[in-house]
Formats: structure tokens, C-alpha cells, sequence
């Protein structure tokens, strides 16, 4: 359910819940993620002769998410496992989340085959010229294939659509630090009281109220997965050819391209860049495609789309 990295909360199947330490060895077993066990795992436990409970075995996962950090030490961490979905919670302001953001955050869903959702929140501040864009950000990633809502977290009919869209599944919220993540998360289950934080008027960004990510079982069925806000989304390593295949507008002509290694840069007779020409490819997405090719750290100011 929560892991603080030193101690993790395990519910278990008669619905106790149970603060554990996890067994040395496993620790040792996996040097390649900060954290060896993440939420949404399955473990077995094990009572040691002092009476404390201990994870010993980490059931294998039917999926997972990661992202790496872009500081130095690359290292890469799990967010969350055993997923049915993975929902980024963009905001057009305060803080604004970038097209490129949204992009890397589908391009990774994509490449762990987790399906992915846009939920654009605090729609409740934004005039109409704000509206409009929202709407051309939203027909974009529909064409795409992405589910997307536009919704305030203030509003009781707008919760109730994200209340269908949770039901029954494991969900990750995901996003910057004051999206909303967790103001959506209490306003989804009001029984949970959990801490929000405000935006910092000088920077119009969040405070990192959450610290952990923690999962929380849904009173319809499901389970809802709050996140720490993310800055930036490291990318793990991903192949130069594999990168367009997590791109649906782009894998869906892949097979139209005359050479079979082709990476759509300027190679002749290739059916992405005539779609590009054409229209029927976003010049914004094309961008992410190239910046994530080139290896690019997120640094997508523009979010506008034209
Ligand atoms: N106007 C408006 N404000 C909202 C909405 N949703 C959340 N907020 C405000 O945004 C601020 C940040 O909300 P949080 O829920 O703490 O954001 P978070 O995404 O959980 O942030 P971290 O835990 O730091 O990652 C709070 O002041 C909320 O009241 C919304 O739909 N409309
Ligand atoms: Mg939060
Ligand atoms: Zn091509």
C-alpha cells in the first residue's frame, strides 16, 4: 500500500494492515531500482521471533511503471506495479504541464503496455481562450486514441466521470507537484482526509505535499494509487527504433515507410514525415518524437498548440 524506502504497509488478505520491514536479502537482490518493492506489489510475509513482520517474497508483476531520475546518479525507480491504468493529471495553469511532458509520460506508458488516460483538472480557472486551447489539446490525444477529461476537482459531476473511469481497476495519478492530484484523490473518496498543499504565488508550482506514494482501496471497487508530483520524466532506456512503436500515430504507418530501419528523419519514401506534411501527424508530437530520439532532457517551455 506505502513504502517510506525504510518500512512498507502491507494489507493483507483478511484486510489487516500491517507496517514491514522487508527481508535483507531482497534488498541485496535488486541494486538496479532505488526501491525494490513499490506499491501495487504482492508480497508474502513472514513473523520473525521478535513478532515484527517481514516481506519475503515479491510476487512477480503483471506489469510496472519507472521512471529514472535525471540527476546524476540516473538511478531508476519503480512508481507503481500491477496497474490497469496510468492517468496523468495535466493542468493548463498553475502549474502548467507541458505538451512534451504529457508526451513522455504516454511514450512511457506505452512502453510498458500500461493504457494511459489524461485527466486536464482546474478547468474551473481557465477564460475561454484557455478553454479553447484545452480543447484542441484534448481533440489532439482523443484522434490519438488517448481517453482524456477535462474536469475541476471542485465539481461533483466532473468526480463523478473519474469515479467511472476508476471503477474496478488499479489506477496510478500521476502529474507535477499541485495538479491536484490528491484534492482529486479526497474528492473521489470522502472519507480519506489526506494532506493538499497550496500553489506558490511566485512560481505558480506546487509544494511536494505528498512524499510517498500510497494506494487506497476504493469504496466502488478499485484502487486509486496518489503519487509524489514529478519535475521531470527520465526516460529509461529505450532503443533509437523501438521509440516510434510507442508513438500510435506513428506505429500505425510504420508499415508504409520503404525501408523497414527506418526512424522517419529524412529518409526517402517514409510514410511519417508525408503524414507530418500532410497534417495528419501534430507538428508537437513530432517534436517530442525527435527530442526523445535525440535524447533530449525535458525542456519544453511552448506548450501551445497551433
Ligand atoms: N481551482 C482549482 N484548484 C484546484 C483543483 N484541484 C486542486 N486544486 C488546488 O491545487 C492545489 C494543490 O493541490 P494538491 O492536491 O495538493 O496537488 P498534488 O498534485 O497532490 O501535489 P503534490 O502532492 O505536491 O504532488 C491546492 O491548493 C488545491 O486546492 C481544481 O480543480 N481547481
Ligand atoms: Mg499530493
Ligand atoms: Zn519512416
Amino acid at each position: 500500500m506505502k513504502s517510506t524506502g525504510s518500512w512498507y504497509l502491507v494489507k493483507t488478505d483478511n484486510n489487516l494492515f500491517l507496517e514491514c520491514r522487508l527481508k535483507g536479502k531482497l534488498r541485496l537482490e535488486d541494486r538496479k531500482t532505488t526501491n525494490p518493492v513499490a506499491v501495487g506489489d504482492i508480497v508474502e510475509l513472514q513473523i520473525d521471533e521478535n513478532g515484527s513482520h517481514q516481506i519475503i517474497t515479491i510476487l512477480p508483476r503483471k506489469n510496472y511503471i519507472i521512471r529514472k531520475s535525471i540527476n546524476l546518479s540516473k538511478q531508476a525507480h519503480i512508481i507503481a506495479s500491477n496497474l490497469d491504468q496510468a492517468i496523468l493529471v495535466a493542468t493548463l495553469v498553475a502549474p502548467k504541464t507541458s505538451l512534451g511532458f504529457i508526451d513522455r509520460f504516454l511514450v512511457t506508458a506505452e512502453a510498458y503496455g500500461i493504457a494511459a488516460t489524461i485527466i486536464f483538472n482546474k478547468s474551473d480557472l481557465l477564460d475561454k481562450e484557455m478553454i479553447e486551447l484545452q480543447n484542441d489539446i484534448i481533440q489532439l490525444y482523443t484522434q490519438i486514441g488517448y481517453k482524456c477529461y477535462a474536469i475541476s476537482s471542485f465539481n461533483s459531476k466532473d468526480v463523478d466521470q473519474i469515479k467511472n473511469l476508476l471503477k474496478n481497476k488499479t489506477s496510478l495519478l500521476s502529474g507535477h507537484s499541485g495538479v491536484g492530484k490528491t484534492t482529486l484523490v479526497n474528492a473521489i473518496d470522502n472519507h480519506l482526509n489526506l494532506k493538499t498543499g497550496h500553489i506558490s504565488s511566485a512560481h505558480l508550482k506546487g509544494m511536494h505535499t505528498t512524499t510517498f506514494a500510497e494506494l487506497f482501496p476504493l469504496s466502488f471497487g478499485g484502487n486509486i494509487i496518489d503519487s509524489p508530483g514529478i519535475k521531470e520524466l527520465g526516460l529509461v532506456e529505450m532503443k533509437k527504433e523501438e521509440i516510434c512503436h510507442y508513438f500510435p500515430e506513428i506505429r500505425a504507418l510504420l508499415n508504409e515507410c520503404k525501408f523497414n530501419n527506418c526512424i522517419h528523419i529524412n529518409e526517402p519514401n517514409c510514410a511519417v514525415l508525408k503524414a507530418l506534411k500532410e497534417g495528419k501527424i501534430a507538428e508537437k508530437r513530432y517534436q517530442s518524437y525527435l527530442g526523445i530520439l535525440n535524447g533530449e532532457e525535458m525542456d519544453w517551455k511552448d506548450w501551445e498548440i497551433k
